[in-house]
Order: C-alpha cells, then sequence, then structure tokens
C-alpha cells in the first residue's frame, strides 16, 4: 500500500501508539527443509499491507501467535522479534499458544463453532466445554501481552476478528485508558441463529469492551445489535449505533460499518510489468488452448459453494450443450483448516465431483474442471485474474469477498465477474452478474449468460467495477476506521468543556 495514502494525517491516531493484535502474525519465519535458509514469509492480506505503514509510523506494535517453524530463532525470550526485516521495521511480539490449547482454541472453537455460527451455510457449528475453556485462555493470554506492551499508557488497541472476540473486554479491565477498536472479518449472523451458542452472553459482553466494532456491513451491525437487545441489559441508541455497556459508567460502544478492500494500486502494478503478460500468454496457451477461460480461487472452505458451483457447471453443459468442449474451469482452491474434520471431508467431495465432471464431459485432450488445490504465489493469483475470461465466485455466505475485489482490480477490461449476491461485495458490485448458488439451473444459466455477454456491455461493467476498487482501497479502510474511533472518542470524551457535555444516550 501506499503509506502517503495515511500518514499525511497524523490526527488519526493523535499522540496514541498503536498496537494491532490479530491471531494470525503478519509474518512467520519459515524454513523448508531441514538444511534450507530461513524465509520471512508474509501471509497473502490485504490488512498486514495496511496496517503496516501505520504501525511503523507510530513507532507501534503488533502481537500476534507465533506460527513460522523457525520463529523461535529469530525470537528474544519474551517473544519479541529480535531483527525484524527491513520491510516490516516495527516491534513484533510472538506469543508461543501452550499446545495443549492451541487446538481447542483454533481449531476447536474458532473454526467448529463460532466459524460455522456466524456463516448461515447450513453447517451445524459444534461447542465443546473443552473448546470454549481454550477460547477463553487463549484471549487472556493476548490481552495479557496487550498489558504488558503499553501499561496504563493511552494507547490505541486494534484487534482483528472472531478468534478473539473476548479481548476487548479483558484488555478494558486491564488497560482503562486504552483505546480499543475491533473488526469482525466474517457476517453476523440474525439473533435467531446466535441464540444456539451456550457462551452467547460472553461473547457479546467481551465485544462490548471495545469502544469502537466494525463489520463490514451495517446489516451485520443491525443483526449485532438486535441480538444484543436480545441477550443482554444494554441500551441501545439506533440512530447512532451506539451501545451503552453494562457496568461501566459512561461506556460506549459504537457499532460501524467498514467495507474492506484490498490494495488496488499494488494488484495493477504488478500485472502490468513485462513479466506478468509473459506469464498471462503462458497460462493462456497451456490452460485456455482457444477456450473461455474460468477461474474460480478461494480457500477450500465449505462457505465458498465449491460443491453448488461444480453443480452448476454440470448443469451448463446439460442445458446449454453449445458450451461443451468451449470452457476451462480453473479451481484454484487453497487447503484450509485440514486439522478440521468438516474441511477434510469436504475437500474429499469436492475431489470426487471433479473427477465425475471431468469423466463424463471430458473429451480427448480437454477436461473441463483443472483442480490446483494448492498455495499459489500471490503474484500469480493476480496474473491468473489477467489471464481468465471470467471469474466466478460462489459463496453461500461471505462477509465481503476479497477475491472479487481483487479480479476487478487486475482483470482485462473484457472479463466478467460473476458473483454470489451472499457476498458482502455484492452489495457494492452492482455491475457483477449476480447469482444465488444454491439455485443450481440459473446458476448454470447465469455462467451461459455470462458467457455471451457483448463485448460492450462486459467492458462497461468491468471499468466501473474497477473505478470503485480504486475509489475505496484497502488504505481508505483503514483511515476510516481510525478516523471513525478518533470521532467517537472526542464525541464521549467532552468532559474538558463542561459547558458542552450532555452528548451520548440520553
Ligand atoms: C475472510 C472473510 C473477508 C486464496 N487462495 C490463495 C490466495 N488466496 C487469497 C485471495 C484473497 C484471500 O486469500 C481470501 O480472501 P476472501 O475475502 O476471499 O476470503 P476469506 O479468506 O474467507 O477471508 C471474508 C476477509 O476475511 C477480509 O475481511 O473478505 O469475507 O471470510 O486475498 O487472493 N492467495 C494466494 N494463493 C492462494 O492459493 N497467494
Amino acid at each position: 500500500m501506499d503509506a502517503g495514502l495515511l500518514l499525511p494525517q497524523p490526527d488519526l491516531l493523535g499522540d496514541r501508539r498503536l498496537v494491532v493484535v490479530s491471531h494470525r502474525q503478519p509474518y512467520a519465519h519459515v524454513r523448508h527443509g531441514k538444511s534450507a535458509a530461513v524465509q520471512v514469509e508474509k501471509p497473502p492480506s490485504g490488512l498486514t499491507l495496511a496496517l503496516e505503514p501505520i504501525v511503523v509510523a507510530t513507532h507501534g506494535t503488533w502481537i500476534a501467535a507465533s506460527g513460522g517453524n523457525a520463529d523461535a530463532e529469530f525470537t528474544d525470550a519474551r517473544g519479541y522479534v529480535r531483527d525484524p526485516p527491513p520491510d516490516s521495521p516495527y516491534r513484533l511480539r510472538r506469543l508461543t499458544l501452550p499446545p495443549s490449547l492451541r487446538e481447542d482454541f483454533y481449531t476447536g472453537f474458532a473454526n467448529s463453532s463460532l466459524w460455522p455460527l456466524c456463516h448461515i451455510a447450513y453447517h451445524q457449528p459444534r461447542f465443546e466445554e473443552k473448546w470454549w475453556r481454550a477460547y477463553q485462555a487463549v484471549n487472556e493470554i493476548f490481552a495479557q501481552a496487550v498489558a504488558e506492551e503499553i501499561g496504563g499508557e493511552p494507547a490505541t488497541v486494534f484487534i482483528q476478528d472472531f478468534h478473539l472476540a473476548l479481548a476487548p473486554q479483558m484488555v478494558r479491565a486491564r488497560c482503562p485508558r486504552a483505546l480499543i477498536a475491533q473488526f469482525w472479518h466474517i457476517p453476523w449472523p440474525n439473533p435467531e441463529a446466535f441464540r444456539i451458542c451456550p457462551w452467547r452472553r460472553e461473547l457479546l459482553e467481551g465485544m462490548l469492551g471495545n469502544d469502537l466494532l466494525g463489520f463490514h456491513l451495517s446489516y451485520h451491525g443491525m443483526n449485532f445489535m438486535e441480538t444484543l437487545d436480545r441477550e443482554l441489559a444494554v441500551r441501545i441508541d439506533r440512530e447512532h449505533n451506539l451501545v451503552s455497556r453494562p457496568g461501566a459508567a459512561g461506556g460506549l460502544t459504537k457499532i460501524g460499518a467498514f467495507p474492506i478492500s484490498v490494495d488496488a494500486q499494488a494488484i495493477i502494478a504488478s500485472v502490468t510489468t513485462i513479466a506478468a503478460q509473459q506469464s498471462v500468454r503462458e497460462l493462456r496457451e497451456r490452460y485456455a488452448r482457444g477456450r473461455q477461460l474460468v477461474l474460480t480461487v478461494e480457500r477450500m472452505d465449505y462457505s465458498k459453494g465449491i460443491r453448488e458451483r461444480l453443480e452448476a457447471i454440470q448443469r451448463l453443459f446439460e442445458r446449454h450443450p453449445q458450451w461443451r468442449d468451449r470452457v476451462s474451469f480453473v479451481q484454484i482452491a487453497t487447503p484450509s483448516r485440514t486439522d478440521v474434520r468438516a474441511y477434510r471431508d469436504y475437500a474429499a467431495e469436492v475431489d470426487h465431483l471433479v473427477a465425475e465432471i471431468n469423466r463424463r464431459w471430458g473429451v480427448r485432450d480437454w477436461k473441463p474442471v483443472l483442480p490446483l488445490h494448492q498455495y499459489v504465489e500471490p503474484r500469480q493469483v493476480w496474473n491468473w485474474y489477467l489471464a481468465a475470461d471470467a471469474l466466478i465466485v460462489s459463496s453461500l455466505h461471505d462477509g465481503m469477498n476479497l477475491v472479487a475485489k481483487e479480479f476487478a482490480a487486475a482483470a482485462r477490461d473484457d472479463a466478467v465477474l460473476l458473483l454470489s449476491e451472499y457476498t458482502g461485495a455484492a452489495r457494492e458490485f452492482r455491475e457483477a452478474v449476480l447469482l444465488n448458488p444454491y439455485a443450481i439451473d440459473d446458476f448454470a444459466d447465469k455462467i451461459a449468460a455470462g458467457l455471451e455477454m457483448p463485448l460492450e456491455q462486459r467492458r462497461e461493467r468491468l471499468r466501473r467495477l474497477r473505478w470503485r476498487v480504486l475509489q475505496y482501497d484497502i488504505g481508505a479502510w483503514a483511515a476510516d476506521i481510525l478516523r471513525a474511533l478518533r470521532q467517537h472518542y472526542f464525541d464521549n470524551h467532552g468532559s474538558a468543556f463542561p459547558e458542552n457535555s450532555g452528548g451520548g444516550m440520553a
């Protein structure tokens, strides 16, 4: 990200130092093979790109769980990275989670309870007492690390995602002068869905430790406030989206909508290099060979609707025979959460369906579906976007979906985006071909319509999509959240000016 986007605005944080807290670390030290050199690896996350420049500029700290197999060699006894890499020059504190907690926290409560609970994808969440206890314990570990980092300082603490729902309240109890914000990267369900969670009140109370709580959509924020209304004795000011925290005198949590985005400039800069153009030519020669190339990119996750999409591909060949042998579906699906049984079973089902489609519809040297079930380098993912004639996002439920936004930045002007209406991105991307992944016949017809769309219409739609993603990129997202946090602070800490007091909730 262009650091210039954020740094000329010193008032975003005032003189507060920033502490970013996330389960996943911004970079890992990894050794592939015993005698290999150690590499610094960054996850393919726009979040790291957005937040790193602010942490650097404010001399801040990032606190995250250790994950790389060579992390310990570069970390001191308290978990601080000794010599941060030149492109990440800030303090990173790595927390080593006890092995006894790690699985129950991550594989258990985070990915087998909270993830399915928040995504209405008809996948039943499971709740185990010991997972919940591990979740509480890990949240305590993070909160304690924040307290060690900032003590009584008036710092800004920015917590990420559903792994750390309890941490805000725990940080508040330890650091009363901290300003705390959290961004919830996944949907928030309606109260009926959420009420099956045995520890729903504890989760809600934890999240009310925040001064600011951000979701992608105001719809998720409204669901959250409805849930609060049902479950806790709180007062809600719906006009200003403010919730008064139970037991905290004058404590208010502001709920806001901040649709996350991508680093569109960086993606465009990368795909316009000569090396990228060459790679795109190779990809098309190898995988399209005169046919239409339709791409999908996602983690191997049931919420992404991979099974439904494969069924729609079968239906496409049945209902629109003109497309047999004329289109290749390249399926990049990175293995994900393979410790969770539901994910392993899902991956096996997907493999089975792909084989069945290829057996039934493949001819001579052509197979309709090409599964690339492996990790692909970020720049190569962007090259694939540029090589594609169309991209399908088939999520059954998705907070935002960054793949759609990355595609809008990278794709050719005449490419087509087919987007599930159950993604957050569908709210902004009106020019995409919207589809319902549950309606298999209609889904198949939409694929055909997308492939047959007149050239002028494709161009106009794609240009508008690109404009949208350039207007509101990941830098704008991060700046918006910090600005809202500061504004909320000013609105509710006016005690220095008694003649103007009386704001907040009546
Ligand atoms: C959660 C929410 C929300 C995927 N495979 C490869 C690869 N990817 C990259 C994509 C994209 C990212 O992973 C996936 O982001 P999404 O937004 O599509 O989905 P989730 O992982 O479920 O993310 C989601 C997001 O948080 C942010 O708030 O939008 O709704 O579920 O960047 O490009 N990247 C590389 N190789 C792969 O094989 N390099």
